[in-house]
């Protein structure tokens, strides 16, 4: 949808390099997403590592910020939402 609009706004970008280079900016930008998670049983910093290193079994590059008083846990990852919940929970902890 985006890349038809782009070809309408430019007739004249249709050499195919220019479109791929403008592709891989859009899947970036779709597959890396920041999640933010509530865990409230996720009670010390040995509960953050735990599931740091959970997340990171499903995306070794997720990027993970595990607060132990706000109970929120930020995951940068560009892994499906599931899998890094599925993972967490498995490590035995809870999502709000
Ligand atoms: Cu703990």
């Amino acid at each position: 949808m985006i890349n038809s609009r782009l070809n309408a706004a430019h007739p004249n970008c249709n050499d195919g390099k220019y479109i791929f280079s403008f592709q891989s900016a859009t899947d970036n930008s779709f597959q890396l997403m920041t999640l933010q998670l509530k865990v409230p049983n996720m009670a010390c910093s040995a509960c953050a590592d735990t599931i740091t290193k959970a997340v990171q079994t499903i995306d070794a590059s997720a990027t993970v910020q595990a607060d132990t008083k706000t109970k929120i846990v930020l995951v940068e990852t560009n892994a499906p939402e599931t899998a890094i919940k599925n993972a967490i929970a498995n490590a035995g902890y809870t999502i709000a």
